[in-house]
């Protein structure tokens, strides 16, 4: 079995920098973002004393086996979003900058794959859900993206990571982990095995939807948290969707539910303070209103039908794939401290709770409001 990339103490910025075609003196690099899986720089360069910034990117090829299929799904989402005749006034999209070779992606001599991004200047990211604005904003940028991706042209863009919401498989792959306990951590993490392993009726249903054809396949971001929108500094408007890696066939209301695992949880993810957690009805509210105000267009019935499901779904497929990778030992997302992935599934778990509670009320919540 492979192992995961480390980070490496201190990657070769002028190395790297010299590989992609960059205009200007290069005058440094700092660790940027916030993400599991790829390690983030910002670049600054002086040109004409003018200073300008990109984004450097090491793509985690543990994680991603086929960078450049990756890349080129991206490369094509991007020059779509950005020409697209139908987008909000206002709303940007990521541009990469090419390599010296004019490729998308550069592959240094240790294997490590990288890319560079224009910086979006004069914009942030939100980390947490605060207000229900932001989730309305946000949800409503996650809907614009897929509606603009709905008339890409060419041919199915390719799966980056295969069976990345194919629940049974996550599911399996959690027995599996249980069954080896290869780490002797299963005695710890019994509560949340007991809690993932009960909700079994969950696993099936979209897949059967969509084998039934009820549920279409389309083009799906599937890793829809705040982090990944970028709001102007000025407006406070969401202009920008970031983190294109898993951008690739998927399911609509995927995005909608991973919107409402990242966002209803009062806290984050990694908070161990969990008794009493409770989704938060505002701010569920407020994404299916800023989704429905851009992918209400298109959403079939049953898209529509099972959004609150998919908030559920996502924070169960979360919730058993950290603790499977607590299980494994710690492989697939970065920790920074023991346990961390553990206490990761134990939030999923009783933010799952709290969205079931819920249910029936976030149920007529979506019959009001999607009504044609
Ligand atoms: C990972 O790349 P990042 O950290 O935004 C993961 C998502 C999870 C998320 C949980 C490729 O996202 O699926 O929902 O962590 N991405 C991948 O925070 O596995
Ligand atoms: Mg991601």
């Amino acid at each position: 079995m492979s192992v995961p990339i480390t980070s490496s103490p201190s990657p070769d910025f002028p190395g790297l920098v010299a590989a992609f075609d960059l205009r200007g003196r290069f005058v440094g690099a700092t660790a940027d973002g916030s993400g599991h899986i790829n390690d983030t720089y910002a670049l600054t360069f002086e040109h004409g004393g003018q200073r300008s910034r990109y984004v450097l990117q090491r793509i985690n090829s543990f994680v991603f086996r086929q960078v450049p299929e990756l890349m080129e799904n991206v490369r094509r989402v991007t020059e779509h979003l950005r020409s697209h005749p139908a987008r909000r006034p206002g709303q940007r999209a990521l541009e990469l900058i090419p390599t010296r070779a004019g490729g998308d992606v550069y592959r240094d001599a240790e294997e490590n794959w990288w890319r560079v991004y224009v910086f979006l200047e004069g914009t942030h990211t939100g980390e947490r859900v605060v207000r229900a604005d932001q989730a309305h904003d946000a949800a409503q940028a996650f809907g614009d993206f897929q509606r603009l991706l709905n008339d890409l042209p060419g041919s199915r863009l390719h799966e980056t990571i295969p069976g990345f919401h194919h629940t049974r498989r996550r599911f399996e792959a959690l027995q599996r982990a249980v069954a080896a306990d290869a780490h002797g951590r299963v005695a710890a993490a019994r509560d949340v095995i007991d809690a993932a392993l009960a909700r079994e009726s969950m696993v099936d249903v979209f897949q059967d939807l969509q084998a039934s054809g009820r549920m279409p396949e389309r083009i799906a971001h599937n890793d829809t948290k705040l982090a990944n929108v970028m709001f102007d500094d000025a407006t406070g408007v969401a202009v920008c969707v970031i983190d294109l890696d898993t951008v690739m066939p998927g399911l609509a209301p995927n995005d909608f539910g991973e919107m409402v695992r990242s966002a209803t949880n009062p806290g984050t993810e990694d908070s161990r303070e969990i008794a009493g957690l409770e989704a938060r009805r505002p701010i569920f509210e407020a994404l299916l209103e800023g989704y429905l105000a851009s992918a209400g267009s298109f959403l079939n019935q049953t898209e529509l039908e099972y959004l609150p499901f998919a908030g559920r779904l996502m924070t169960y497929e979360n919730g058993i794939r950290f603790l499977a990778d607590f299980l494994e030992g710690d492989i697939y997302y970065k920790i920074s401290r023991p346990g961390q992935n553990l206490d990761r599934a134990r939030n999923q778990l009783a933010l799952l709770a709290s969205l079931e509670a819920q249910q029936a009320d976030f149920a007529a919540m979506v019959r009001k409001l999607a009504r044609p």
